[in-house]
């Protein structure tokens, strides 16, 4: 099936990256604001103007004010049907990622765009978009994804999903950032326009077609995960400095590839002359 990155495929964009992404959270409400506010500043005139539209008026044109709302209403009853998707059994120990492999299963996924709502598909697709970035989402079964793998963040109990979710980016933004988002969001910025990153961002948006690009995202991830995220982990352990340290770095920088990419897909559907077309 060959579809255009244009708005008329927007359910399409969507429900491709609805059934990619596993695990059952996302990155903390910090990780998505970032995200959003990243991408939302690397967006082209159409697309912005495009984002605006869309957003209710109470948004006050900020899309990272509502990009966490996709978990604030999964468990409605309206939005059950959003509930299988943030579960992928991934076997064991496997630190690869297969689209057909593991999500063939994922029943209805045809069914699942949400394209006579555009809002609510631009929400959806900016929230996993961030959430696909998260290297535990891509996590094994049994632990659930780090989930119930239980230890000390310094000195309080946490476990290593939520290390990932939100700890690291909790702890950064206390140490170097005075726990201010704003100073946290510029550092990252200034990282990729002029920084650490500048010369990678190019590859980061490097993406023809759709579902190899989205399976390119999940694949970091699950490598991220094996590599960082469980490697030398084991419950009842704590974590602090050397961990964080060494981690924190990698948080980062999924966060920017995050925004960075989600500001491209945006810029593909809704801007730009030429037609780009993907195969799914
Ligand atoms: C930005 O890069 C500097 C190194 O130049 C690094 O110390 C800092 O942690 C980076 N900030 C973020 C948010 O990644
Ligand atoms: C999506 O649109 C419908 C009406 O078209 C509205 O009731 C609903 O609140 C919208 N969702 C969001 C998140 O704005």
């Amino acid at each position: 099936m060959v579809v255009s990155w244009r708005l008329s495929s927007f359910g399409v964009v969507l429900s491709v990256a609805l059934a990619l992404v596993p695990g059952t959270h996302g990155w903390s409400k910090e990780g998505h604001i970032l995200t959003c506010r990243i991408a939302q500043g690397l967006l082209e005139p159409e697309a912005a103007a495009a984002v605006e539209n869309l957003l209710p008026d109470y948004a006050n044109g900020d899309l990272s004010s509502l990009c966490v709302w996709p978990d604030q209403i999964r468990h409605w009853y309206k939005y059950r049907w959003t509930s299988p998707l943030h579960f992928i059994d991934t076997p064991d120990d496997s630190c690869s990622y297969q689209y057909s492999r593991y999500c063939h299963d994922q029943h209805g996924v045809k069914d699942m765009c949400v394209a006579d709502n555009m809002t609510e598909a631009l929400l959806f697709l900016s929230h996993f978009m961030g959430d696909i970035h998260q290297p535990m989402h891509v996590g094994f079964t049994s632990d659930e994804g780090g989930n119930t793998i239980a230890l000390r963040w310094f000195r309080h109990k946490s476990n290593l999903h939520h290390v990932w979710d939100r700890e690291i980016i909790l702890t950064a933004l206390a140490h170097y950032y005075e726990t201010n988002l704003d100073n946290l969001q510029e550092d990252l910025v200034g990282n990729f326009t002029d920084g650490i990153w500048y010369d990678d961002v190019a590859s980061w948006e490097q993406c023809d077609d759709l579902l190899p690009c989205l399976n390119m995202y999940a694949t970091e991830s699950i490598n991220i995960a094996c590599k960082w995220g469980y490697k030398g982990v084991n419950s009842g352990q704590t974590l602090a400095e050397e961990y964080f340290d060494s981690r924190m770095p990698i948080v980062m920088k999924r966060i920017a590839q995050g925004g960075v990419r989600l500001a491209m897909i945006l810029n593909k559907i809704f801007g730009g002359s030429e037609e780009v077309f993907v195969t799914i």
